[in-house]
């Protein structure tokens, strides 16, 4: 698959059914672990989500039309220390509403930072895209802030915890666009119904 067309089409607090009827696949992840990034990176489009420095940058949830054919899904991070008690509950409130409501998601690119392993957060939202028989794949971001060599290092405790098979898994990084062949099969995978795994590269 290759984006050919990528462009914004709504923004939402509340889940309410997009003007299409189209397939959604959600980015998922801690703020700041770079979900809009990796939208941009995979519709090679520097500035269609916006990107920021300080976690906490998206605020609400915004739907990306894709080849007219789909909706990549950019959801608030959670996890962000500063938050106030209230915003957590809001963002709770938020994606309960839209994991329940989106009779039309397909699929969650649950998004992980390569160099840490899981926090509480990630096992929580792993163990509850497992509970709710979402289908995901896990990408590992910001590989270009550790060595290839490494790569096996940091990416065994995190699958382990996940409880991810290495093959299952995406290497990523917004950076320099590595791995993105990798999300597109990935995210082609979860809009037909069928697992990620690296071997399909081959
Ligand atoms: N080095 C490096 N930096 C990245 C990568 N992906 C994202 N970043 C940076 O990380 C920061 C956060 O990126 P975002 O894409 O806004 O992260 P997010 O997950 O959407 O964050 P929230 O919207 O707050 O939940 C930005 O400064 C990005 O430039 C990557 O692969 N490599
Ligand atoms: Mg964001």
């Amino acid at each position: 698959m290759e984006i050919t067309k990528a462009e914004f089409a709504t923004s939402m607090s509340s889940y309410k059914a997009p003007p299409k009827a189209f397939s959604q696949i959600a980015m998922a992840g801690r703020s700041n672990v770079g979900k809009s990034s990796l939208i941009n990176c995979v519709c090679r489009r520097s500035k269609l989500a916006r990107v920021g420095e300080a976690p906490g940058k998206t605020r609400l949830i915004n739907f990306f039309e894709i080849n007219e054919s789909f909706y990549l899904v950019d959801l608030p991070g959670y996890g962000y220390a500063k938050a106030s008690k209230a915003e957590i509950e809001r963002w709770g409130v938020m994606m309960e509403q839209y994991f329940a409501a989106s009779e039309q998601l397909c699929g969650v690119i649950h998004i992980v930072d390569i160099r840490h392993e899981p926090t509480k957060d990630d096992l929580q939202m792993n163990a509850f895209l497992r509970a709710r028989g979402i289908p995901f794949v896990v990408v590992l971001s910001k590989a270009d802030k550790i060595s290839r060599g490494a790569r096996m290092k940091y990416m065994a405790p995190i699958l382990r915890a996940l409880q991810v098979q290495p093959w299952q898994a995406v290497v990523f990084s917004a950076e320099n666009g590595d791995g993105r062949e990798n999300v597109l099969l990935a995210m082609e995978g979860l809009l037909q119904g069928r697992p990620f795994e690296e071997k399909s590269l081959k």
